[in-house]
């Protein structure tokens, strides 16, 4: 096949331009320990079967006439029911239709998928849509966590006539033996407010590029599956293949997609959201919570003049930086990247620091403003709550007086209203309105008693705040005097 781009490259006696991001930029050979053994470098092939033998050789293996009409015909009727051509929108529509589980887990296309991976591989995403994917060159496997490394599978299984003007799907014979494409180095190719929840979309626009010109480098033909009903393509999560054009946008291509990973090979998949069908096969329930990706977690701790001050992190991929916007009645005031190191998470433990953020907004708010002001996470629109709001400590216990300071985190100016409590009694009152000796804000408080105390009253002596009743901590350099 020679495209008009190498006639034009022959004539002009230029070479092939390559992209900014080479292929190489965002991927990387694995040490063969790592990898299933039909992908090792070296292997006793002697004892593989015809199918691994194939499996190696290409990164496919087809399998003709491999599912009976009884097998896909509850599906089809089920798939053709549901009408629009487009299918289930969410990528786990087997939860809730029994007859595609039945058809993604035929216990007989299990035990082949086992026998090219060499473990137990179970289900966790289907694509049903009745239309070619249009998905450009790729691999699969960098979709995934790092982690899973070709321990994986996808399974093309026709549910009727597939022909060359649908889109039909087309793969890159052998290209299973690339280098494999790596998710956290695509990620940290992208601008930081594209390695959100919608990174794999915006990573196309470098993985496309490059693997198109490392194909016109290799001239390696592609090659299409063309299939009749009940036909199965097994294809290797690091096969290069692609949802190819239609000839006529819309064309009906009838397919169930369904992709596993191997059961040793998913730590992210606990055991509670692994479920076993009639025959034992295992299918992945993600739960509500990671699919709505409520996993971004952070707090909001200080508006301190025009700066908001917290941090944010994606606790799924947490080498991603979230991006967040300060917003006051639906206007987006200001947005910032939470990549800052913050001292906080290192206290709390967190593996990684740098999540914190400090958003500067247009102007001064008014106290009004400021408790209506709420940070969330871009992607996703999550909240990020506030940190509980009053801080401050106990500093100074004598018999006659507490010392001490306690402030609003999101309200400087406020003057917060303490009460001094002997057991369950309130013995005085004050406001923390005074100047620190030491953080030199109008935020301490120095509160006289009606009486001296014993000892044993002084050091049970307790401070809240009087509206929300919370205890104010001792410092940790509680200074007691008589
Ligand atoms: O439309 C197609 O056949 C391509 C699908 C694909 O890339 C995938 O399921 O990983
Ligand atoms: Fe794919």
């Amino acid at each position: 096949m020679t495209s008009f781009r190498e006639l034009a490259s022959f004539f002009t006696g230029r070479r092939e331009t390559a992209p900014a991001i080479r292929f190489a930029d965002f991927s990387e050979t694995l040490p063969d320990e790592q990898l299933p053994y039909l992908d090792r470098s070296v292997i006793d092939e002697q004892g593989l079967t015809a199918d691994q033998r194939a499996w190696r050789r290409d990164g496919v293996l087809a399998l003709r006439g491999f599912i009976p009409d009884e097998i896909t015909a509850p599906y089809i009727a089920r798939r053709e029911a549901l009408g629009r051509l487009e299918g289930w929108l969410n990528g786990q529509p087997y939860l809730q239709v029994p007859e595609m589980r039945d058809l993604a887990l035929y216990p007989p296309l299990m035990a082949k998928l086992q026998e090219l991976i060499g473990e137990r591989m179970m289900l966790h995403l289907c694509l049903t849509s009745w239309m070619t994917t249009h998905r450009e060159w790729h691999q699969d496997d960098y979709l995934n966590p790092d982690f899973v490394s070709c321990w994986y599978a996808a399974v093309w299984i026709a549910l009727g006539d597939i022909g060359p003007d649908c889109g039909p799907f087309q793969y890159i014979p052998g290209s299973h033996r690339w280098p494999l494409i790596r998710g956290e180095k695509v990620r940290a190719l992208l601008p930081p407010e594209q390695r959100g929840a919608l990174w794999a979309k915006h990573s196309e626009r470098i993985i496309t590029p490059a693997v198109e010109h490392e194909l016109r480098v290799r001239r390696t033909p592609a090659v299409s599956f063309l299939a009749r009903r009940g036909d199965v393509l097994i294809w290797h999560s690091r096969l290069i293949h692609q949802g190819s054009k239609a000839k006529v946008l819309g064309t009906e291509r009838r397919a169930l997609i369904a992709h596993y990973s191997g059961t040793n090979h998913r730590p992210d998949i606990t055991q509670a959201m692994r479920h076993r069908d009639a025959n034992g096969e295992i299918y992945v329930d993600f739960g509500k919570e990671v699919a709505e990706a409520g996993v971004v977690q952070g707090y909001v701790d200080a508006i301190a003049g025009r700066q908001v001050i917290g941090w944010s992190r994606d606790a799924a991929f947490p080498a991603r930086s979230v991006v967040v916007e300060a917003v006051l009645d639906d206007e987006v005031l200001a947005h910032g990247v939470a990549d800052l190191e913050y001292p906080a998470l290192a206290h709390a433990n967190f593996p990684d620091h740098d999540h914190g953020f400090t958003l500067t907004l247009p102007r001064e708010l008014s106290a009004e403003e400021a408790a209506r002001l709420t940070v969330r996470a871009v992607e996703g629109r999550t909240l990020i709550e506030r940190a509980p709001p009053y801080q401050g400590y106990v500093d100074v216990r004598t018999s006659g007086r507490v010392v001490g300071w306690v402030r609003n985190r999101f309200a400087a100016g406020e003057r917060v209203a303490v009460q001094v409590m002997l057991g369950d009694k309130v013995i005085a009152e004050g406001e923390a309105g005074e100047l620190h000796d030491d953080l030199n804000v109008r935020n301490g408080f120095n509160i006289a008693y009606p009486r001296e105390l014993s000892a044993a009253e002084r050091d049970a002596v307790r401070v809240r705040i009087k509206h929300t009743k919370e205890i104010l901590e001792l410092s940790p350099a509680l200074i007691v005097e008589a």
